[in-house]
Formats: structure tokens, C-alpha cells, sequence
């Protein structure tokens, strides 16, 4: 590590000195891949940051005989409120393996099955909050109702916390904190050399200290009513299966940080864009429809069971296609474990950061010659076996990838298809998309007008070679 990086010769060199990286690092980082190809140099005040999003180069990174998770700038910065939680932690640091084998049993499919209730009993809050403002002829918050759903649902199901978002008019105080903290863990890799910054940092340690207060108050809560399964429950009694060791109370405070903050706003970024995707596309909708209302019939108040939820394979596909064209978690960084040749040319030193932008991987050729176009067919069963696993990584990659990835699919499939099912999603101002960064993505303004569904709506004509779902009882 002492190392300088290797020279990168041979690979466009951009230089944003001039401008930085703005308000928008991400999508200014795409720009710079369409311009320069997919794999280029970016420099800052005299750092380079190497970022590739070619499909061989990204499934040699993936190798993890010869690459590693790599903490980078923005993780560091997290680092400075999530410390040595799962996300942040150093693939060495002992209490990423001992966390990762005491939660893995929490995440793994069956565990869906308790957190399923909970999950359902948010997505009615937003049902109730939608219903009163179909009602009114108030349009909804796309974006900021997702985002009180998410963090009620990891909030109750991982914690026993109650948030209570759909109670406030503003978000709870923790997401604004929260979303500060990101803003300011973004927007400390901009920094030019010499600038004073003490004023951001010294309101970002005022924010940081309100979300360790917030977690020692859920943990608190916890302490009068002890065990429990979910994941608060587990941290504070499992042992690690091998060597017996439990979590200490600094690094539970930390795990309770990164999965409020993992467990939110990633996924409410990902149902807002699936949202805004059937807004316009029509017949996309009509197919989550038709898989809803399959299942559904004209029930005023479905309430799918479990397994249900596992076969809406075309609302799947739907948030499966959103998460292509916008991961909400769009770059992950790794790095080789020893010197190395990345495809066979770019020389590379044990430790150097290459950073995949999972945007512009997820519009390679591999995905046709029209990229850009929304079209959930691309994630039938069929298609996903032609292709390589590694032209999609919106969950990241190998050991260190999301452990909250059944958790994130299985809640928003189940709300996309109750929102389908309930109402007409009126696209009333014509939205235009304008995707905001703050470290993760979400569609900035979007709002909809909703008009409940009739019986009549649910009459479809049949679909020529359309097999619908049907309910087993
Ligand atoms: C993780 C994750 C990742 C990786 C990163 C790196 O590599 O650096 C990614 C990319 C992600 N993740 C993504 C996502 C998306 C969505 C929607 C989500 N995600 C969701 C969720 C939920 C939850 C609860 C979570 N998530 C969690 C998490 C965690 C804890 C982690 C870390 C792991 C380790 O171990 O490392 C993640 N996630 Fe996610």
C-alpha cells in the first residue's frame, strides 16, 4: 500500500480539476464513460481515480481468488459514522466476519418469512397515506413516501423501532441527519486542497451524534424487553457459530447505523424509479396489472401471503429492470489482492482502487443495442440464463455483496403490486426525470396523482400467450 498507484498509461486521462464533480459525481462519471469509454482515469487536485464498466473487465474484478472489496474515498467517509459496520468495514477487520456469520442466518430466504408481516403492515400505512390523498386530489410524494415505508419496515423488522413516518409531514429527523451525513461524505471528496471546511464537518459531527443518540434509544428500548429474533435480537445474544465470540456494544451501535441506513435508502431509490418507469410506460403497467390483479382479483384489501409475494415474477422483473438503468447503489470499488494485469493490460498494485460504475456496465453491448430502453422482458428466466451473471451487479459483488438483497426485493415487490393493484398512477405534471445524488440515487420531484381502480379496470381482455398467475387456494 505503500506503493505508488501503478501508472495507468495507455487509458484516457480526464482531469475535472477545472469543475469538480459537482453536484451529480455520478451521472458527470457516465458522461465521462460515453465520452471515454469504459474504462478511463479521472483526476482531482492530483488524484486519480481509475472506474471501468466493461463487462470482461468487471467478471475478471469479480474473481475473488484475485480481487477484493476495496474501501474507497466515499466508504471512508462513512466510515466516519458507520465505523466498522458491515458496510464500511475492512475486509480484515475482525468484526466484518464476526457480524457477517452472526446476521447471514437473519438475511437468508426463510428469515424473509417473519419480517413478511411487518413488511405488509407498512405497505398499508402507505395504502392508508395513498388512499387519503386520492381522495383530496393531492398528488404523493413519490420519493419521500418510499422512503417513509423503508425505513418503518427495516425500522420495525430489524429493530422493533417504530419510526412512525407516515405520522409526520416532514421526514423523521433521522433521514434528514442521515441524508446529510451521505451529502457530506460525498461532497468531502470534492474538497480542493487548502479550503476551510470546518463548518460542514462541524455540522456533520452534530448529525453524526444524532444518529449514534437515535440508535442508543432503539437499542435502549430493546434492553427492557429482551431476545427476540430479528436482527437487534441477534446482535445482542447470538454467538458466532465457531469460535463463540458475541458483537460488542460499539460495533452493534455501528451495525444498527448501516442497516438503517443500508436498509433505506437504497431500496426506496429502487421502488421510486420502478414507480416512475410504470408511470411511463403504460403497457408495462398493464402487464403488473394483470399479474396483480391475477392473484389479487377485485379483493378490496389483498393481503398476499409469502409465498404469493414469490410469484410476482413480472413485478420482479420490473424492479429488476429499474435497478439496471439506475442501481441506487451505483459504484462499488475492489482491488487485487496482488500486483496484477486487469485484462491482460492495465498493471495494477495489490490494494489500488478500481471503481465499477454499475450504470454504464448496465448499458454494455451485452444489453443490446438499445440500452436505454426500459423493457423488463430483459429479466424472463430465458434471458437471465443467456447472459452473463456479471453484466448486472446492482447488489455489488462476492462475499462482501448486499446481505439485504431478498429483504430489499421481497418489500418492494409486494408494495409495487399493492400500489398496481389499487390505483391508476396519473403522471398529473408530466415529470421529467432529474436524478439526485446523495451518494445513493433517487428520482428528485417526482409526484403522482392516483385514481382508485374499479372492478371494470380489472376485466382485462386476455393476452395472446400470456400464462397469468393464479392463486393456489
Ligand atoms: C452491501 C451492498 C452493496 C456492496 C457495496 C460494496 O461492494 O462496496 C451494494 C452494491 C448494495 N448493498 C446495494 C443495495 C441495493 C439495495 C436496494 C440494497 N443494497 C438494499 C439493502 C437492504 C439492506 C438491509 C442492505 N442493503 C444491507 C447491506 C449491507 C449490510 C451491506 C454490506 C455487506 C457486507 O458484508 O459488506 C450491503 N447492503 Fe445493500
Amino acid at each position: 500500500a505503500l506503493l505508488p498507484p501503478a501508472p495507468t498509461d495507455g487509458l484516457p486521462l480526464v482531469d475535472i480539476s477545472a469543475t469538480g464533480p459537482g453536484p451529480a459525481p455520478l451521472q458527470q462519471a457516465m458522461e465521462l464513460s460515453r465520452r471515454h469509454g469504459p474504462a478511463f482515469v479521472r483526476r482531482l487536485h492530483g488524484r486519480d481515480a481509475l472506474f471501468v464498466s466493461d463487462l470482461d473487465l468487471v467478471t475478471e474484478l469479480a474473481d475473488e481468488t484475485r480481487f477484493a472489496k476495496h474501501v474507497g474515498p466515499a466508504l471512508e467517509n462513512v466510515r466516519a459514522f458507520a465505523a466498522d459496520g458491515l458496510f464500511t468495514a475492512y475486509n480484515d477487520e475482525p468484526n466484518w466476519a464476526r457480524a457477517h456469520d452472526i446476521l447471514m442466518p437473519a438475511f437468508a430466504l426463510g428469515s424473509m418469512r417473519t419480517y413478511h408481516p411487518v413488511m405488509y403492515q407498512v405497505s398499508r400505512r402507505v395504502i392508508e397515506s395513498w388512499d387519503r390523498a386520492a381522495r383530496s386530489g393531492t398528488p404523493v410524494d413519490v420519493p419521500g413516501d418510499m422512503t417513509r415505508m423503508t425505513l418503518d419496515t427495516i425500522g420495525l423488522a430489524g429493530f422493533g423501532y417504530d419510526f412512525g413516518s407516515f405520522e409526520r409531514s416532514d421526514p423523521h429527523p433521522f433521514v434528514e441527519s442521515m441524508v446529510r451525513c451521505l451529502e457530506w461524505s460525498m461532497k468531502r471528496m470534492a474538497r480542493t486542497p487548502g479550503g476551510d471546511y470546518s463548518a460542514a464537518d462541524a455540522a456533520f459531527r452534530a448529525d453524526a451524534d444524532y444518529l449514534a443518540q437515535v440508535v442508543d434509544d432503539v437499542v435502549a428500548a430493546r434492553a427492557d424487553a429482551p431476545g427476540g429474533d430479528d436482527l437487534l435480537g441477534l446482535m445482542l445474544t447470538a454467538r458466532h457459530p465457531q469460535d463463540g465470540t458475541a458483537l460488542d456494544t460499539a460495533n452493534i451501535r455501528n451495525q444498527v447505523i448501516t442497516f438503517l441506513i443500508a436498509g433505506h435508502e437504497t431500496t426506496s431509490g429502487a421502488m421510486s424509479f420502478a414507480l416512475y418507469y410504470l408511470a411511463k410506460h403504460p403497457a408495462v403497467l398493464d402487464l403488473v396489472r394483470r399479474e396483480a390483479d391475477a392473484l389479487f382479483g377485485d379483493a378490496g384489501d389483498p393481503e398476499p401471503t409469502f409465498d404469493e409475494v414469490g410469484r410476482l415474477t413480472y413485478t420482479r422483473q420490473v424492479l429488476n429492470e429499474a435497478l439496471r438503468l439506475w442501481p441506487t447503489a451505483a459504484a462499488f470499488s475492489r482491488h487485487p489482492r496482488e500486483d496484477t494485469l486487469l485484462g491482460g493490460r492495465i498493471p495494477l498494485r495489490a490494494g489500488q482502487a478500481v471503481t465499477v460504475l454499475a450504470p454504464m456496465l448496465h448499458r454494455q453491448p451485452v444489453w443490446g443495442d438499445n440500452p436505454e430502453l426500459f423493457d423488463p422482458s430483459r429479466f424472463t428466466p430465458e434471458a437471465e440464463a443467456a447472459r452473463s451473471p456479471h453484466a448486472f451487479k446492482p447488489f455489488g459483488t462476492g462475499e462482501r455483496a448486499c446481505i439485504g438483497r431478498q429483504f430489499a426485493l421481497h418489500e418492494a415487490t409486494m408494495l409495487l403490486a399493492l400500489l398496481a393493484h389499487r390505483y391508476r398512477l396519473v403522471d398529473h405534471a408530466d415529470y421529467q426525470l432529474n436524478v439526485k445524488e446523495t451518494l445513493t440515487l433517487k428520482p428528485e420531484g417526482f409526484t403522482l396523482t392516483l385514481v382508485p381502480r374499479t372492478a371494470a379496470d380489472r376485466n382485462h381482455p386476455p393476452l395472446p400467450g400470456h400464462v397469468p398467475a393464479t392463486r393456489e387456494r
